[in-house]
């Protein structure tokens, strides 16, 4: 299945979430020009270099779904936005996966250097909890637990667990079930957490939560899976980052282990799943459901 149809303007929503985050972002980090200027040139490049804002659109879209605003839900989408660019700057280095184009442009380090990509990388994570501590807390979720909620999901047990899997599976043959591992971690739980923390900003019922956690958890997988496929079926030019690595690196992705056919179907599937979740917002939670669909859909 995996197509609802509906009459939801999802290019305008984009359009508008994604200038309303850049404009936030804009107000929050310090300005090329405050000392250190190097640094904070680095941090505003990447964050700048027109990734597709999906952590944050997820995150507004299921503030929306709960009766929530934009406002209350905006430090949140942008702290999600400054962890998911430090995990790419980080990801890029050549101690890891030593690329040199991400989001169409030459990497991090690529133009600052090792040094400062490392630093800028420290510095978003950093700025993200600095913003996060300004949403105001809800009387269901205080600050402690919007805290919480950043930092498990990008610590060592679930964003930086994922990238060490990943690392340290390069080249070996590995089950389904140990690259599910990797998925759930290395990409699905930043997406959970942008999902969960959408739905806390709008003060959401525990039984809202528990339905936008089954969505975020099925929507990132499969978001992982797409990206596997992606990268064997598109261009560099098209992805905005090197196409074909996963292969260059023996890297285990689903193509790899069932084949493209059953990885898009193992992607429908999820989609499906992360619908199903959605059942309980009665009709309510149509941006998310036209993101899913999106994301299934992306060809970069
Ligand atoms: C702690 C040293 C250290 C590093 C951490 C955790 C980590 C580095 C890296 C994991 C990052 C990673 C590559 C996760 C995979 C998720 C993924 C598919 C990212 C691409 O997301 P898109 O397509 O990118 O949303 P844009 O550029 O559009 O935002």
């Amino acid at each position: 299945m995996a197509a609802k149809k509906s009459s939801f303007d999802l290019d305008q929503f984009l359009a508008t979430r994604t200038e309303a985050v850049n404009a936030a972002l804009d107000k929050f980090l310090p300005s090329e020009k405050t000392k250190p200027a190097t640094i904070h040139k680095a941090m505003r490049y990447s964050l700048f270099a027109g990734g597709k804002r999906m952590r944050p659109a997820v995150l507004l879209a299921a503030a929306a779904a709960c009766g929530g605003t934009e406002a209350a839900a905006m430090p949140l989408a942008c702290a999600v936005e400054c962890i998911h660019t430090y995990s790419l700057i980080h990801d890029d280095l050549p101690a890891m996966d030593n690329d040199d184009f991400r989001r169409g442009k030459p990497t991090n380090h690529k133009v600052f250097g090792d040094g400062i990509a490392v630093l800028a990388g420290d510095a978003l994570l950093t700025q993200a909890f600095e913003i996060a501590a300004q949403a105001k807390g809800w009387p269901r979720y205080s600050h402690k637990d919007l805290i919480l909620e950043i930092a498990q999901a990008s610590g060592s047990l679930q964003l930086v667990a994922g990238q060490v899997a990943d690392l340290e599976g390069e080249g070996k043959k590995l089950s389904v079930a140990e690259l599910r591992y990797i998925h759930e971690r290395k990409t699905s739980a930043l997406l959970c957490c942008s999902v969960r923390l959408g739905g806390m900003s709008a003060n959401c019922t525990p039984a809202q939560l528990a339905a936008l956690t089954d969505f975020g958890y099925h929507v990132g997988l499969a978001f992982q899976v797409i990206d596997d496929i992606l990268d064997v079926t598109q261009t560099s030019e098209q992805l905005g980052k090197t196409a074909g690595k996963d292969v260059a690196v023996q890297k285990a992705t689903y193509p790899a282990i069932v084949g493209l056919e059953k990885s898009r179907k193992i992607a429908t599937q999820l989609t499906d799943k992360a619908f199903a979740a959605l059942d309980i917002f009665k009709g309510k939670a149509v941006a998310l459901e036209a993101l899913a669909e999106f994301l299934l859909k992306r060809d970069k």
